[in-house]
């Protein structure tokens, strides 16, 4: 152990903590810009700098260690001022712009300026303006970038992409696409995590909710909109609400006066994918089970959007072994303007589908020109992440606090718990088995007999016994597990049946099109709200639905018949 004073207050923590860390032991909390645990440590920004006495230069906490009998003055005149100087530089190469900005009130550089007193900016402000498609689904800023190297790292380390790097040097240096490339030219999944690890608004999503405000202005037009699974847990983050059930009524209550004709839940469409996909699982294990096991490929999962783009650029010898069906979202665009047109009596041509999703890559799926299967209309017409909804919301004054909850329009409200997991990493492998289950032995699985796939670990494994068939699953979050995962594969290192990758970290629950929360990482706790709405679901099992039950009856006849293949599968190479 180490003894030192931090403040004035005695500290006794393990060798090799950093002085940042005691100090938050103690209850001391040092600013940080750059700063991202395990992922970014490298003192660059000088924010977190310190006193130690018998030192003459200000240490940076974020990446020394304490040492037995260190003294140490977070907020002493020196520091602070050396704290100010250095966020006037930083400010000096930034355009401030706070009122047209997507995350002031929400911007790290905004709260420290404010903390530190900078109302004056003594250093002429001189920033490098570089041109950014706005058309792109992710949208880079640079002149409001302040070099410091979260994006690059979390896209390398976590994400395992390489998009972003610093170019040019010293004065000049700036963030962008690596090599100096076009964004066109690199393969950026759109999976978003550059957005919620970013400090300022130098990355963002393209804003689509003046498309969608101008789609609910028109009478002509029918508006539906689908919530994902894993939005339930984390929109109230923007309004201070609970991650519970009431707080998903309370959504579809503040949808409507917002002028949204159908409000209806992408838990219908996840237990679809799941009839679908579960149908396919045991036809591509049927079709690789005279291979040797170091032959026999997985099949992938294909809900995550980020993903697909992610195996398409780095495995394309693996694409023919990504599951087929569209993504719950996919599926839903393609049945609003299918079957729900026809209950509805309406005609596809004026519907304008509309997705909230915790995802940035799903505006880039519903982009693929081929997603029109329904009517030659795209199936869903915009996708808004979960921080563009709650600006709408705030935008149109409603109250969310005053709202009773509400239900989803019926009968494409109806999911099961096996469609709300599809929000945490394991939750489409969980749900997919369960109705394998009962595909290959006609009962119901036991209660959480898949349960070994939950968990935030970045690559999960397991054996599961179907009626003498064993089938052996992995799931992975994170590209960088992907990656080693994919790798494991090919190499003949691993050998499985049924793999699920998300592009998120925990899955949809970490999404890139979350609500941003500086030095909190939500995933795991909202998942298990996922899980606890699972446990006390009135269906659990995607094939008990009814409104799945009576679609298959009514439209599509049987998974995978031959409307089903065109309405709710894809040609992954397209
Ligand atoms: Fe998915 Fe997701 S990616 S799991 O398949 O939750 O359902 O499409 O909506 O939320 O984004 C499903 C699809 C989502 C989320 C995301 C989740
Ligand atoms: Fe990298 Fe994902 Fe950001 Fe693209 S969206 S640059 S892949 S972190």
């Amino acid at each position: 152990m180490v003894r030192l004073t931090i403040d004035g207050r005695e500290v006794e923590v393990e060798e090799h903590t950093t002085i940042l860390d005691a100090a938050r032991t103690a209850g001391v909390n040092i600013p940080t810009l750059c700063y991202l645990r395990d992922i970014n440590e490298i003192g660059s920004c000088r924010v977190c700098a310190v006193e130690v006495e018998g030192i003459d230069q200000l240490v940076a906490s974020c990446n020394n260690y304490v040492l037995d009998g260190m003294v140490v003055r977070t907020n002493s005149p020196k520091a602070r001022a050396a704290r100010k100087v250095n966020v006037e530089l930083l400010l000096s190469r930034h355009k401030t712009a706070c009122t047209s900005c997507v995350r002031s009130g929400n911007c790290t550089l905004q709260e420290l300026a404010n903390d530190l007193n900078i109302y004056y900016l003594d250093y002429a402000e001189h920033v490098p303006f570089v041109h950014w498609d706005k058309t792109y689904p992710l949208i880079r800023e640079n002149h409001k970038c302040i070099d410091c190297m979260r994006c690059v790292q979390v896209c390398d380390k976590v994400q395992a992409s390489r998009i972003w790097d610093a170019t040019s040097r010293s004065t000049h240096r700036t963030v962008n696409v690596v090599g100096g490339r076009s964004f066109d030219d690199v393969d950026c999944t759109y999976c978003g995590q550059c957005i919620t690890h970013c400090p300022t608004g130098a990355l963002r999503e393209r804003d689509d909710t003046e498309r969608v405000f101008r789609a609910l202005a028109d009478p002509n037009v029918t508006t539906i909109v689908q919530v994902a699974p894993s939005v339930r847990t984390s929109w109230g983050d923007e309004f201070g609400l609970g991650a519970d059930e009431g707080s998903l009524g309370r959504l579809v209550s503040a949808l409507r006066p917002m002028g949204f004709d159908y409000i209806v839940n992408t838990d219908f469409s996840a237990d679809l994918t799941i009839m679908e996909e579960g149908t396919e699982l045991l036809a591509h294990m049927a079709r690789e089970g005279d291979k040797d096991a170091a032959e026999r490929l997985p099949m992938f999962t294909s809900c995550c959007p980020g993903w697909v783009r992610f195996v398409k650029a780095h495995y394309p010898q693996l694409v023919d072994h990504v599951s087929t069906s569209k993504s719950p979202q996919q599926m839903f665009g393609a049945v609003v303007k299918s079957y729900y047109a026809d209950l509805l009596g309406l005609d596809p041509h004026g519907i304008f589908s509309v997705s909230i999703m915790p995802c940035v890559a799903k505006k880039a799926e519903a982009d693929i020109e081929c997603m029109n299967d329904a009517c030659g209309d795209p199936d869903v017409d915009a996708v808004l992440t979960v921080r563009e909804v709650t600006r709408m919301i705030r935008a149109e004054h409603v109250c969310v606090d005053a709202l009773e909850p509400s239900a989803f329009d019926e009968p494409l409200g109806m999911g099961t718990g096996a469609g709300i997991i599809f929000g945490a990493t394991g939750g489409v492998m969980e749900a997919a088995l369960r109705t394998a289950h009962h595909i290959v032995t006609g009962r119901s699985p036991e209660e959480d007999m898949f349960e070994r796939v939950r968990g935030l670990e970045g690559w999960k494994e397991a054996t599961f016994d179907l009626a003498g068939t064993s089938v052996r699953v992995a799931v992975a979050s994170g590209l960088a597990n992907a990656k080693r995962l994919c790798d494991a594969v090919l190499a003949g290192r691993a050998s499985y049946d049924f793999v699920e990758v998300m592009a998120c970290p925990g899955g949809c629950v970490g999404g890139g099109g979350q609500p941003i929360r500086e030095g909190e990482e939500r995933a795991g706790e909202r998942g298990q709200v996922l899980y606890g709405l699972d446990k006390i679901a009135q269906y659990r099992n995607s094939y008990e639905n009814p409104s799945i039950v009576r679609c298959y009856e009514e439209y599509f006849g049987a998974p995978m018949s031959k409307r089903a293949e065109e309405l709710l599968h894809t040609d992954q190479h397209a």
